[in-house]
């Protein structure tokens, strides 16, 4: 099957296991020789890994269901008598495999980002070590007949010693790849009985250092597969595309020899024998799969298969012949409930999400994920870097002092990794990069294992981050790398290696950051920015937003309520907080603002032009799709409504080409107002991933010159009121503070200056980089503790003038603050100026001016950018419109609670009650809105979205600027251009009432 034996049967077949101990007692520690636990093996007893495939005409019987479980505090509390077929075990409890006991009620999970939550020794573990014995009773299906069959499992977390009716079968590490078993010859009809012993830690814990939760059970399925005699051991599909002669060509390597059949392309070939034949290619665009059917004299097994070549040449990635560029994520398999225990239905609705947000590529970050995934990524059209269950980041916080992937010992456990990974998923078209872990320093093991990968599947390249030299990969890949860095490894001009040699080779190879734009909480900012670098240098080929999804585990409060937890959640001694939520959905797998956000940045198509001209021009950014799978919509709308809606008529441009297109005459007059074409492009027909109509991109172009807004002449006299009140129009001051406390009969808690944000997880910037933290910044110059002294409140011929002066204890800067209100017939403006005095040593959260309303007035409606929030950086998502919602629904749920929901761009806004009664606020110029029922102090300490509860009052932010939110809870800040520096602002507002 390798290249030089491709006949030959892989392994020997399925007979009795290398191991016959019985079921034994204890094994007792003697120093000269380590538990099977803490040795460095990757297992004994084990049938060398093979290709997965979901179907087959030889029967198989999953195991899952109730079983039988018992858990110990130390991997010897018990000895190993409940091996034996008769052990009584009816005091045990019952579990759900697959699953994870800890999230099944029996001890609690544990998260670390690289720390080992153990003391590092490796390759021994602390003596508490959580130990699951599992029994599950099963019997063969009716005509399941005699001969060999396989046990396998999924996936086992972290290390499992496996009997059945009595007999050891073995035992294994390598949590997330998969393991079998030869059990024909103690298989019997009915009554068979199978006992795992899983170890929380093991010696393998010390390779699987993912920053995720620890996990621990048999999480993925057990089951047990007949192989008849003559059946299939191993086959490699090698289907490649040749892009010069459009040939598609095909080899099924196969032990034993058998057919192959393509029914669609006429073939009908002996296994090991090749044939070229014009084929429609496979590429994430196009998703083209043959069905096919593997015979070999014992089984027939039903083959998809998808041709294409991955290829490293004149510096770039290309399949079949052109560059890609990948709009990826990171995914790790997740549920709120479940763990790494997800169903088929759950990984099809990521992939269906990823699709419909113009996702093209997942890393599977960090380690081989379910099968079934792969299968849906080859159907569904996705480019997928296969990553090792590889990780010993731990070792970092030591200089990487004892890293087992630089020790010749560890060598057999980790090419058992890459082994196990490429043998089970070699033949999925869908991926195109092979792995060789995360974050691991360098060493000889890695090179091994590269050394290995290539002899056996040298038609993909190879990718790992952790070795800068790049002296074992294919591809120059990096994590959070910055911008401008990034635009030099575009031009290839990045810093050199100290090899020439390695150097040179470095700069010929393509890049790729299998890592940004960290999704942790509001964020991440500066994408925008990262597709123009990926657009400009060809060398840059995109990238995997760090990452899909955020690990919060569903709880619920003592009264019911749910929300979800995160590190110290659960006690732990060492733990690293919300930094395990940092995805683009949140737990439950809403899609967060990021999400959305990345869709509109990643679009493959740009519209674009000159709406006054009345010229648009769009641009084809797939690869390899022309546009005729997609129809051209537009929008005419004056003020926010709708006037007129058509199609536009596209040619099918082909990749990489653009077309001016004339628009039709505006079928309305602007009058004065805002007026605007959209034109969106939506899916023609329906497609395995989404309907006919599903918007991919859109474009927004003034048609004309926004209209100046001229503020209304100031008509009213401020006078003095009964009480200690000032009237002024439609509002009511208090006459010694200056504050507006009535607008027109409706009570407000007046508008004044706000600086402080709740910090984003992006401000706080912890835990990677101390001392980088703009928001231990803000609170050391106490922001979020400011006070706001009256120096005078003056009422003039025309308007009432209140001069403040803003600043915090202990703290010299200020911002001298003057409210300057006028009044004319029902409208109230306020024009707010802020001059900065002394230094200010830091850019501002927020510039603004916060009041609160009464809660009655619960529905906001605005023209400007939504739905969704919009942040500096983050509003390329932020269409302009007339957009309408209760407050409750501005919310973000973030599952740490920080800033969120600012809307960008508000021309009005209008706050209303159930009546319609409420106030109107318009910007001049236009303005962030942001509305909520606590105020930002609350939101400040929340630690989880359940601490919040509505108060009486709806707490307004009109923002004239906010401070970017960046990406630097992992990677860089804001850039320069979105930095909320300090400076001397005017800004305004004119507030009604709605009646
Ligand atoms: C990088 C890890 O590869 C990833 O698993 C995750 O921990 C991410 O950071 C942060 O969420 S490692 C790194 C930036 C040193």
């Amino acid at each position: 099957m390798s290249g030089t034996s491709s006949h030959a049967p892989h392994h020997p077949p399925y007979g009795p296991p290398p191991l016959t101990a019985p079921g034994a007692a204890g094994t007792p520690r003697r120093p000269e020789l380590p538990p099977y636990y803490e040795d460095r093996s990757p297992g004994r007893g084990a049938l060398p890994p093979r290709a997965w495939y979901a179907g087959s005409d030889a029967a198989r019987l999953p195991l899952h269901g109730s079983w039988r479980f018992r858990l110990s505090v130390t991997a010897t509390a018990e000895d190993d008598s409940f091996a034996r077929p008769d052990f009584d075990d009816s005091r045990w409890q019952d579990l759900w495999v697959p699953g994870h006991w800890v999230l099944k009620g029996h001890g609690t999970p544990a998260y670390t980002d690289t720390a080992y939550p153990f003391p590092v020794d490796p390759p021994r573990v602390p003596d508490e070590n959580p130990t699951g014995d599992h029994r599950h009773r099963f019997d063969l299906p009716e005509g399941w007949g005699e001969g060999p069959a396989v046990l396998h499992f999924g996936g086992v977390e972290s290390c499992a010693r496996v009997w059945l009716n009595g007999q050891e079968l073995g035992h294994f590490k390598g949590s997330r790849l998969p393991h079998e078993f030869a059990v024909g010859h103690l298989l019997r009809p009915r009554g068979n009985v199978l006992a795992v012993r899983v170890h929380q830690w093991s010696s393998g814990s010390y390779l699987e250092d993912q920053d995720q939760w620890w996990l621990p059970g048999i999480f993925r399925s057990v089951s047990v597969h007949r192989r008849p005699e003559g059946s299939v051991t191993d086959h490699f599909v090698h289907a490649g595309f040749d892009h010069t002669t459009g040939l598609g060509t095909l080899r099924v390597d196969c032990a034993p020899a058998g057919r192959v059949t393509v029914p669609a392309l006429g073939l009908d070939l002996a296994t090991g024998e090749g044939a070229s034949v014009p084929v429609l290619p496979w590429t994430a665009e196009t998703p083209r799969l043959y069905d096919a059917e593997l015979a070999t004299p014992g089984e027939r097994i039903p083959l998809r298969i998808g041709f294409r070549t991955v290829r490293v040449e004149d510096g770039l990635l290309k399949v079949n012949g052109r560059r890609i560029l990948l709009r990826g994520v990171n995914r790790h398999e997740f549920h709120p409930r479940d763990g790494r225990t997800v169903g088929r239905e759950v990984m099809r609705r990521d992939l269906l999400l990823m699709k419909r947000h113009n996702i093209n590529a997942v890393r599977t970050s960090h380690y081989p994920p379910h099968p079934a995934f792969l299968d849906l990524c080859d159907e569904l059209g996705l480019w997928v870097i296969d990553e090792c269950d590889l990780e010993t980041h731990g070792f970092g916080q030591q200089d990487w002092r004892g890293n087992p992937v630089d020790d010749a010992r560890w060598e057999p456990a980790l090419l058992d990794r890459a082994r196990r990974m490429v043998e089970r998923d070699k033949n999925h078209p869908a991926i195109v990069l092979w792995s060789l872990g995360n974050e691991c320093g360098t060493g000889r093991g890695l090179s091994a294992m590269a050394a290995w990968i290539r002899e056996r599947d040298p038609s993909r390249p190879l990718h790992y981050e952790g070795d800068r030299s790049c002296a074992d990969t294919d591809v120059y890949s990096r994590m959070y790398a910055d911008h401008a860095e990034v635009a030099r490894i575009g031009r290839r001009a990045e810093d050199p290696l100290p090899d020439p040699e390695l150097d040179a080779r470095r700069r010929r190879l393509p890049f790729l950051l299998c890592e940004y734009a960290h999704a942790m909480g509001n964020g991440p900012g500066g994408l925008s920015e990262y597709q123009r670098l990926f657009e400009t240098y060809e060398r840059c080929q995109g990238g995997f937003v760090w990452e899909w999804i955020d690990h919060g585990l569903r709880q619920l409060t003592p009264d019911g309520e749910v929300y979800h937890a995160y590190g110290g959640d659960f006690g732990e001694e060492l733990h690293d907080g919300n930094f395990v939520c940092d995805g683009l959905v949140f737990p439950d797998r809403t899609p967060s603002p990021g999400l959305a956000e990345f869709k509109k940045v990643v679009e493959p198509v740009r519209i674009e032009g000159d709406g006054v001209a009345g010229t648009v021009r769009i641009t084809n950014l797939h690869d390899f799709a022309d546009l005729g799978h997609l129809a051209f919509r537009w929008v005419y709308e004056v003020a926010g409504e709708v006037r007129g809606t058509g199609s536009l008529a596209v040619p099918a441009l082909a990749p990489g080409e653009s077309a001016g297109l004339r628009l039709p005459a505006p079928p309305a007059a602007p009058g004065g107002a805002e007026a605007l074409w959209t034109v969106r492009a939506v899916l023609a027909e329906d497609t395995a991933w989404a309907g006919a109509g599903h918007e991919v991109a859109w474009g927004q172009l003034p048609a004309a010159a926004r209209p100046v807004r001229t503020p209304p002449a100031a008509t009213a006299v401020p006078r003095r009121g009964e009480g200690n009140v000032i009237l002024l129009g439609p509002g009511t001051f208090d006459a010694t503070t200056g504050t507006l406390g009535y607008l027109d009969g409706v009570l407000l808690r007046g508008p004044r200056l706000e600086v402080w944000r709740a910090p984003t997880d992006n401000d706080e910037a912890a835990p990677r980089q101390p001392g980088r933290s703009p928001a231990a910044e803000w609170r050391r110059l106490g922001l979020h503790r400011m006070r706001h002294r009256v120096d005078a409140v003056e009422t003039l011929a025309d308007a009432l003038v209140v001069r403040t002066r803003v600043a915090a204890a202990g703290a010299e800067p200020a911002l001298r603050t003057v409210y300057r209100w006028t009044a004319r017939r029902e409208l109230l403006r306020l024009e707010v100026s802020v001059e900065p005095e002394g230094d200010w040593p830091a850019p501002l959260p927020r510039l603004g001016v916060r009041m609160a309303v009464c809660g009655s007035v619960g529905h906001a409606e605005w023209f400007g950018g939504g739905p969704g929030e919009g942040y500096p950086d983050t509003l390329a998502a932020a269409r302009v419109g007339r957009w309408s919602m209760p407050v409750d629904a501005m919310q973000t749920p973030y599952v740490r609670p920080q800033e969120n929901g600012a809307r960008p761009g508000v021309r009005w806004a209008q706050l209303s009650r159930t009546d319609g009664s409420g106030i109107r606020i318009e910007g001049d110029p236009d303005f962030y809105l942001t509305a909520r029922r606590w105020p930002v102090e609350e939101l400040d300490a929340a630690r989880h979205t359940t601490d919040l509860s509505p108060g009486e009052l709806v707490w307004l932010h009109l923002d004239h600027a906010q401070h970017g939110i960046g990406s630097q809870s992992c990677g860089p800040g804001v850039l320069p251009r979105y930095r909320l520096e300090v400076a001397p602002a005017r800004f305004a507002f004119t507030f009604s009432s709605l009646r």
